[in-house]
């Protein structure tokens, strides 16, 4: 086993604070997945499914009060509270050592502590980036084979001896009043203690992919962002790369792997959460995604939302807090399959019909990427793929059309720091309240939002030709709370649109919030929507856009003099053209 002076210290000093029964280096071999399975279905961690029809499946019943990303819990220690941000939890370094500290003294006793090497992004790329874990849970080490590259290759791509993010992940006692989620982004460390589940848990996804990564990035002038990267492959076969930012839950699994409705057009995944982004020597970006499995909201997957999710989770997945029917298969709300008589809810319990939900709202797979029937060929390419276009979007029943693009890099990044949300199930609170969710990011950006602004307004001037930005937003319902737009695979004609229009191709009309798409430039062949509901999706309402740009000022306010004067000039010029 590969590995340096400092992992070994740091492992070492891990180990004196937990004070494990045993230390595992993990190999990321099949042979130790195998090992884990075994263990965790002796001792119940793990169910096993249907081997005939969910072959090398599993089932896993996490703690009731620990289903979802804890935010709350969940805080940057920067130097200063500043660095932070107003958007973020802070507590100081040195208060978060000795608080969260005491909680892991001596936390693994009696438990093993593996050490998980593990590599985000491809081998053999100059944008992957190491991390180290430890952790005593059996679950979270087999996710981790199947999120992120797991053994040798991992250490084999530090830069230098100490070029590693380190992660000390405790189960403690599970309880929410002494879990903490901490990111030391000057150090490059990660504690997480009392939580087991995915986001919390499985360090190298939001904790070290996001949080470390994005002040990583911002420091070596490269992005890191939660959004999916998808190709759409044209009639021609010529395949575009864009990539999508929106919150969690509102379909970025969907739509990285969707099923074109429109014929000729196919739609390639590369990744469906996290996008590391890089310029290259030529002034282009290109993008990789640092893991390597999904994990996806299960509810409302099925095989007429996301049919190549089905058929991704047919195998070798782990699926958590989801139901269970009797014959061994797993069971989600929206799977379009009726409820079988005999179904066992997410906790364990016999399921009532009419009762609450069988499987957790939040509920998750845990699958590899690579058994996607839409993997696109180039997702492992060293170098990433070729951004052409970013698209924002977000959950608003009112305000925001369907699709419209901005004028330029500047003002699309107003667009995205502009971005509220209607809150869904993957984090704990209320569910479906406007907050405001800049780029998707708010929940995962590891310094000062002001400052995440200013670095995508500088990565914009590196830039040979930027990007183009658009908005999007699938969810705006009618007067009766209907959703106006059918969404799924059509919204394939959104994303021909945008190419079309990266493509210089179609048509628009200027609006003051952006190009907005013509009556005739979106392909409405075959589609079952009456034009004036089209028009309605499209409809930029001048009252609606006043209010939401006061509820806007608010929200800039509080970064004070930090946020960039180009976010505020765009925000008076789209008054500004409302009114003329
Ligand atoms: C996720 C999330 O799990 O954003 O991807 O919560
Ligand atoms: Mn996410």
């Amino acid at each position: 086993m590969i590995t340096t002076r400092f992992v070994e210290k740091w492992v070492d000093e891990a180990a004196n604070l937990t004070v494990p029964s045993r230390v595992v280096w993990c190999d990321g071999s099949d042979a130790e997945y195998e090992r884990l399975i075994a263990e965790m279905l002796r001792d119940g961690t793990l169910l096993p499914l249907n081997p005939r029809t969910y072959p090398n499946c599993y089932l896993h019943r996490s703690h009731p009060s620990d289903v979802a990303r804890t935010e709350q819990l969940t805080f940057i220690c920067t130097r200063t509270r500043d660095d932070a941000g107003p958007t973020n939890n802070w507590m100081a370094p040195d208060e978060a050592k000795e608080r969260v500290g005491a909680l892991y003294r001596r936390s693994m006793h009696g438990r093993t502590m593996f050490v998980i090497p593990y590599l985000m992004g491809p081998a053999g790329s100059p944008m992957s980036r190491v991390g180290v874990m430890v952790t005593d849970s059996a679950y979270v080490v087999a996710s981790m084979h199947i999120m992120a590259r797991v053994g040798d290759v991992a250490l084999r791509h530090m830069r230098d001896p100490e070029d590693f993010v380190a992660g000390l992940h405790s189960l403690g006692d599970l309880s929410p009043d002494r879990r903490f989620i901490m990111h030391f982004p000057a150090e490059r460390l990660i504690w997480s203690v009392g939580s087991g589940y995915g986001g919390n848990a499985l360090l190298g996804k939001k904790c070290h992919a996001l949080r470390i990564a994005s002040s990583q990035a911002r420091q070596e002038g490269w992005m890191a962002e939660h959004m999916l990267i998808l190709g759409l492959e044209d009639p021609d076969g010529e395949v575009t790369y864009l990539a999508a930012a929106m919150p969690s839950a509102s379909g970025k699994t969907n739509l990285a792997m969707v099923v074109s409705k429109l014929p000729g057009y196919r739609v390639w995944t590369v990744g469906d959460d996290i996008a590391w982004i890089h310029v290259d020597a030529r002034g282009q970006l290109r993008a990789i995604n640092p893991e390597r499995g999904f994990f996806g909201v299960a509810p409302n997957t099925s095989p007429k939302t996301n049919p190549n999710g089905m058929a991704t989770v047919r195998a070798n997945t782990i699926f958590t807090n989801v139901a269970l029917t009797p014959s061994g298969e797993p069971w989600w709300e929206g799977m379009d399959a009726e409820p079988p008589a005999g179904l066992v809810d997410w906790q364990g319990k016999a399921w009532q019909p009419g009762g609450a939900a069988a499987a957790h709202p939040n509920s998750r797979f845990t699958a590899p990427v690579r058994q996607c029937p839409s993997i696109d060929p180039n997702w492992e390419d060293p170098q990433g793929v070729p951004i052409s276009g970013f698209i924002f979007g977000s959950r608003r029943a009112r305000v925001v059309p369907l699709v419209f693009e901005a004028f330029d890099w500047p003002h699309g990044v107003f667009l995205g720091s502009a971005m509220g949300t209607e809150t869904t199930a993957a984090i704990t609170g209320k569910v479906g309240v406007v907050r405001r969710d800049p780029m998707a990011m708010i929940p995962f950006c590891g310094y000062n939002m002001a400052d995440y602004f200013s670095h995508w307004l500088g990565i914009g001037s590196r830039l040979a030709k930027p990007p183009r930005i658009f908005r999007v937003n699938w969810f705006r319902r009618d007067g009766e709370s209907r959703f106006l737009w059918p969404g799924y695979g059509e919204n394939v004609r959104i994303l021909k649109w945008i190419v079309e229009r990266i493509r210089g191709k179609a048509a628009a009309r200027e609006t003051p919030i952006g190009y907005v798409p013509t009556p005739g430039s979106l392909d409405t062949d075959g589609l079952d929507v009456p034009a004036a509901r089209l028009e309605a999706a499209l409809h930029c309402d001048r009252d609606e856009w006043f209010e939401a740009l006061d509820e806007l000022r608010g929200f800039y306010e509080q970064f004070g003099p930090r946020l960039p004067a180009p976010i505020w000039e765009a925000h008076a010029q789209t008054a500004r053209r409302f009114r003329v």
